[in-house]
């Protein structure tokens, strides 16, 4: 199948808006000449606030400034006025904005609210420093009081942790039967999971800032402490280094601005350091840097801590923590999501609203390359590694904004006049895809499309044969996860594949609204025929899948 065009199946509306907005530059000049805030109630903001922490803080900000998403302070919102901002909530953009009223997930008068609320000076949050953190901070069952050994038959390493993303829960699924081993609450809307370096321990990051310890090791896991280490979060990382396997863990906040080092076994809070400084190529003061991506070094005692609004990659050394060492590796801004090539030495991560993949060597300690890539803004998830038949290992990324699929040499020994370029672009579906994934044993690339305006693009994944990537113009073939689920109406996404630990099955979530069930589809990687749909009625909003030993090791 060939590429169908995001574009071409955007509403009108979303179209008309101007170029500015839906490319995320700044459209307005000065507040001065602006027309005023529209009227709201306190009870209007108050809800819309809540919303906005819900749905749009992530992308644009808490202040608003922008990042993934682009600035929608009032000097720009109030420019666009109620209507227009009406139609961008309702339909979305094809830079990456969800159609949130036309998928459903907000009324028309929840649309309206919106489009007033954005035009208010943003509220400014409170600080939530380490007094806040301590007073939070449980230590549920203390080390001496949890197995000495491994108190169940499941096999650990093929074990998922589920994001239930609405209902405040992980689920843990057993990959080899199939079945849910249990539930467990976490913080709201985990974003990820990571797992210890030894697999015994799970981490869960919720979007409000709470971390917690999973011992798999119990009869049935469980949380045996948990913190809060901010108030809006997305990472959570483990110590993976040799000889500092499962001591430290991490975890990067939203807001404040700021990561929290922590005891691996207890999460006892060790230190706190703030990400607030200065943008990388214009100097200028952030008062919002968020923490986005964190990984472990398998080089060095050391996380890799990649700041957002600022552009700082941010080596923590965690060897003498009394006096915890960062060395600041300034790169491009907007930093959000990556992973490493195939050794561990690299890590590359984007650099998204400037359309670049920054390339930090770990044993180094340095910047090797910022790569453009062809689409608009660059989502990899982790991304994922294969062996192109003619450019040798690369490390793959697809993009929100748009269809194009890029590939990036990563052997600069056997390969170098490949690497740390972008070797080929495919053309995949169309844009709103947000992780591309494979496995060493695959043959195949997955790549998703959930933020797809289109149902059939949204709960669809698209797979190209590796062996085809020499061709001219490969082609993929289209799997209907979503009509495998087999869930009934309604726009389900289809979102990140996941192998399991054999490399042999790739699942997929079908992401359904929280009154709904949604399900977990799982595919056969060498037939690419269905293998088997995990439905149970405790599978509310399926979103990440993380699996032990694929994540422990970073394999993708
Ligand atoms: Fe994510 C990874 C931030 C929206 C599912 N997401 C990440 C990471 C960051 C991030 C910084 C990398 C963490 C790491 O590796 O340490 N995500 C954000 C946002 O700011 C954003 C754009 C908006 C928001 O409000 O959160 C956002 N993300 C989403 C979703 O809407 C997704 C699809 C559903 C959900 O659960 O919220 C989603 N993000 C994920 C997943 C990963 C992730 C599944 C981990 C992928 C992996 O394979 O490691």
């Amino acid at each position: 199948m060939k590429k169908s065009l995001l574009h071409s199946l955007l509403p009108a509306a979303a179209l008309l808006l101007p170029l500015a907005t839906v490319t995320g530059l700044p459209s307005a000049a000065g507040a001065k000449d602006l027309p005023p805030a529209p009227k709201m109630t306190k009870a209007e903001f108050e809800k819309a606030k809540g919303i906005f922490f819900d749905l749009c803080a992530g992308c644009h900000g808490k202040l608003r400034k922008g990042a993934t998403g682009p600035n929608i302070q009032p000097a720009f919102t109030r420019k666009e006025g109620t209507e227009r901002l009406k139609q961008f909530i309702t339909y979305g953009s094809p830079a990456g904005m969800p159609n949130w009223g036309e998928s459903g997930v907000l009324t028309p008068e929840e649309v309206d609210l919106m489009a007033r609320y954005v035009q208010q000076p943003p509220p400014m949050p409170p600080e939530f420093g380490l007094p806040e953190i301590m007073k939070t901070y449980q230590l549920i069952v203390p080390l001496d009081k949890r197995p000495k050994k491994k108190m169940n038959s499941y096999n650990l390493d093929n074990v998922f942790s589920v994001t239930l993303r609405d209902i405040g829960k992980i689920a843990l699924i057993d990959g080899d039967t199939k079945k849910i081993i249990t539930t467990i609450p976490t913080g709201f809307a985990v974003h990820i999971s990571r797992l210890s370096s030894s697999g015994r321990y799970l981490y869960t990051i919720g979007r409000d800032g709470w971390v917690n310890l999973i011992d798999l090791w119990m009869k049935t896991p469980k949380t045996v402490a948990k913190v809060r280490i901010g108030l809006e979060a997305r990472s959570v990382e483990s110590s993976k280094m040799k000889g500092w396997e499962d001591k430290y863990a991490i975890a990067g906040s939203y807001w404040p601005p700021q990561y929290v080092v922590m005891d691996g076994l207890t999460l006892k809070p060790l230190r706190i350091r703030s990400t607030r400084g200065y943008t990388v190529d214009t100097g200028v003061f952030h008062q919002e840097p968020r923490v986005a991506s964190i990984v472990a070094s398998h080089f060095h005692p050391e996380f890799i801590v990649n700041v957002k609004e600022t552009g700082h990659v941010m080596m923590v050394d965690y060897s003498d923590m009394p006096n915890l060492k960062v060395t600041d590796i300034p790169t491009a801004r907007f930093l959000h999501d990556g992973g490493f090539d195939s050794t561990g030495r690299y890590f590359l991560v984007a650099a998204n609203a400037v359309n670049k993949i920054v390339v930090i060597d770990t044993k180094d300690d340095k910047l090797v390359k910022i790569v453009k890539t062809s689409g608009t803004k660059p989502h990899p998830g982790r991304g994922a590694n294969i062996v192109h038949p003619k450019f040798g290992p690369v490390w793959v990324t697809s993009h929100i904004g748009s269809p194009e699929i890029s590939l990036i040499g990563t052997d600069p020994k056997g390969h170098p006049q490949y690497a740390w370029k972008e070797v080929q672009v495919l053309e995949g579906p169309g844009g709103g895809a947000l992780f591309v994934k494979s496995h060493p044993k695959s043959k195949h690339l997955y790549v998703d499309t959930p933020l797809n305006p289109d149902k059939d693009l949204s709960g669809g994944v698209a797979v190209f044969n590796i062996a085809d990537l020499g061709k001219k113009e490969p082609e993929f073939k289209e799997l209907p996860i979503a009509k495998w689920a087999n869930l009934g109406k309604g726009q389900q996404r289809v979102v990140q594949g996941e192998f399991n630990k054999a490399g042999d099955e790739i699942w997929f979530s079908v992401w359904n609204k929280k009154d709904k069930p949604s399900a977990i589809v799982v595919v056969d990687d060498k037939t690419l025929k269905l293998k088997t749909v995990i439905k149970d009625d405790r599978l509310r909003t399926v979103t990440g899948k993380f699996n032990v030993f694929n994540t422990r090791n970073d394999i993708y």
